[in-house]
This record gives C-alpha cells, sequence and structure tokens, in this order.
C-alpha cells in the first residue's frame, strides 16, 4: 500500500514515493459512511474521494465527492484517471434481505459493479479491496466453525453474486495480477451506521428498540445463531487486509470474526444492563435466510497470516452499543 504499507506484523508504516490515493464506492452504505472517515484519517482527507448514487451535505463537507453509479464503468474510469487512484475500496452492493426484495437489481448491481472495478483496476495498476460476506455460504456448508475453503452453493442473490465476486476477485488476480483482496464480513453492529437492508440488521435495530421502549420484536427466531462483529473491529480488519504486505496473503479472500450469539443471547447480554429488557419473535423471510448461513466461522488463516484479532466480544459490544446509543439519544 505505497505510504501505508504496514511493516513485518506491526502496524508502523513506511515511506513509499508514490503516495496512494483511494476510490471508495459506496461511501453512503453502512460500512462505507463509517470506513471513510476511518481511512480519511489514515491517509488524509485529500487521498481518498468518496462516490455514491446519494450524498448529504455531511458528506460534501467532509471532503472529496463524485457521483458514481457503479454500473457507469466511463464516468468510474474518469474519476479514476482525473485523481490519480491508486486503491478502489468497493463497498457498493445490494445486501441479503433488501436483495430478496429485488433480485434483477441486485444481480446487475453488484455483478457489473465489480467486474467494473476489476477491469478498470487491470487496465490502470489498480488495487482493490470489496469485502465478501457469510452469505456466500449456503445450507450444504459446515455451518460450525465453517473453513475458508468449503462448500459454497448459497441461496439468496447477494449471496450468488459474492461468490461471483470471490471467483472473479481470485481469476484477476492471477491472470492480469490485479492485487485483489477480500473479507467475508459476519454480521456488522454499529451506533452509528443504520442497518443496510441485510438479515443481521437485528443486531442493530433491538438496541435502539432497548432503549427507546424497552422492548424488540426480533425478526429471526430466537436460536438463529451467526457470527457477528462490533464496527471498530471490522474497520481495524478492513484498514489490516489493504495494509498487509502481500507476501503475507495466502489466499484472495478471508473469513473474518469476533463472536457468535444467537437474538437470545444478545437480549440477555442487554438485561445486564436493562433488566427490564423484553424480546418476542416473529421470524420472516430472514429467518429462513440465516438458517442457511454459517452460525461460526474459523478465521485462523486471518489471525495466523496477518495477525487479525478482535478486540470486542459479545458483552463488550453490547455494552459500548448501549453507551453510545444511550448518549445519542439523549
Ligand atoms: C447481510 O445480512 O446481508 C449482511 C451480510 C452478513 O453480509 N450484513
Amino acid at each position: 500500500l505505497g505510504g501505508y504499507m504496514r511493516t513485518g506484523t506491526g502496524t508502523e508504516v513506511e515511506a513509499h514515493p508514490e503516495t496512494p490515493r483511494f476510490f471508495v464506492t459506496g461511501a453512503c452504505g453502512q460500512i462505507g459512511q463509517e470506513f471513510l472517515p476511518f481511512l480519511r484519517s489514515k491517509v488524509g482527507v485529500d487521498n481518498v474521494v468518496a462516490s455514491d448514487v446519494r450524498t448529504s451535505r455531511k458528506l460534501l463537507d467532509s471532503g472529496p465527492f463524485s457521483y458514481c453509479d457503479v454500473l457507469d464503468k466511463d464516468n468510474m474510469a474518469r474519476i479514476i484517471l482525473e485523481n490519480g487512484i491508486t486503491h478502489v475500496v468497493h463497498f457498493a452492493t445490494l445486501l441479503s434481505a433488501i436483495g430478496e426484495r429485488n433480485p434483477a437489481l441486485a444481480l446487475k448491481v453488484n455483478t457489473h459493479g465489480i467486474q467494473n472495478v476489476l477491469d478498470l483496476a487491470a487496465a490502470h495498476g489498480l488495487s482493490v479491496y470489496a469485502p465478501s460476506t457469510i452469505a456466500v455460504f449456503g445450507s450444504s456448508t459446515p455451518r460450525h466453525n465453517t473453513p475458508d475453503d468449503t462448500v459454497m452453493r448459497p441461496h439468496t442473490m447477494y449471496g450468488i453474486t459474492k461468490v461471483h465476486q470471490e471467483l472473479l476477485g481470485q481469476y484477476y488476480h492471477d491472470r492480469y495480477g490485479v492485487d485483489y483482496r477480500s473479507l467475508r464480513y459476519p454480521g456488522i453492529i454499529s451506533a452509528n451506521a443504520p442497518p443496510g437492508g441485510g438479515t443481521t440488521d437485528y443486531g442493530v435495530e433491538i438496541f435502539g428498540a432497548a432503549l427507546q421502549t424497552g422492548h424488540y420484536n426480533c425478526f429471526l427466531d430466537s436460536d438463529a445463531a451467526l457470527p457477528m462483529m462490533y464496527m471498530p473491529d471490522c474497520l481495524e480488519a478492513t484498514w489490516q487486509i489493504i495494509t498487509a504486505p502481500r507476501d503475507h496473503l495466502k489466499q484472495t479472500t478471508y473469513n473474518v470474526t469476533a463472536v457468535s450469539f444467537t437474538p437470545a443471547e444478545l437480549a440477555e447480554a442487554i438485561r445486564h444492563r436493562l433488566p427490564h429488557f423484553s424480546i418476542s419473535y416473529s421470524p420472516d423471510f430472514r429467518d429462513s435466510i440465516a438458517k442457511t448461513w454459517p452460525a461460526s466461522i474459523d478465521d485462523s488463516a486471518a489471525r495466523q497470516q496477518w495477525g487479525w484479532a478482535p478486540k470486542f466480544d459479545l458483552q463488550a459490544l453490547a455494552d459500548d452499543m448501549l453507551t453510545r446509543l444511550a448518549a445519542k439519544y439523549k
């Protein structure tokens, strides 16, 4: 990563003549809106061009922004070339639940978006980070401690497009030498970013409901165990894979996780702080999706090869969420 490549296994950075310049797609989305300020704090505001098909005053005031529909390759090429971009962070995607509501759009945006990014990366020597997801797995995948390399036969359009992304990223890496890197995100929980239309959104919604009404009606069943991660860990993991020395990486895509829990276990962790909190269950189509995903995943390769180590367990995550949201609602 040019001037920001981590040296050895440490987190220090070394100088490089070429200043890395980042282009972030989907900057208004769940991960994008938090990764953007995090990345700018690492590499400098002006070295990151944010993009999306929507924007906000806050985003426009925070640094460089360009309108970009990831389906429009020519516009993407223009932004990349005019800004001397060296790295693309590609977040623009339709998640699992929203993707099932509009599979045709999910197929188009998710597959053409990554193809455009990878084509431009091959043509202009760019590095690419694009997250994958636990949704690449399906009901024929081992459900517990799911390894990196295993059966990938997903049941959602989102999962299918992310298998396509993983294979395409590997192909462009092998065939054209594109430095393509990816993490399979579990459910991501954040006190700042609203959930983005996924199956794991209950893990964010539950905290707002707990503080505002003391009750949450969950769209997953009580026993729907899923791998999860708190946003600060997600930001760190993403930065670490982007900056990992290339020769440490033995694969293009890695499982990463922090904790696995069920809605009932999360409710219990909330009750440590809010003893009167109650939960009921009205499972919908998202519960059927969750039941085809791993209950836990094995991220030992990430831990061994580039030093991944999450900081937040279930109780630490719940406590921090409640503290932050309580301050926000004051
Ligand atoms: C979703 O629920 O669709 C996402 C994911 C696990 O990729 N949060």
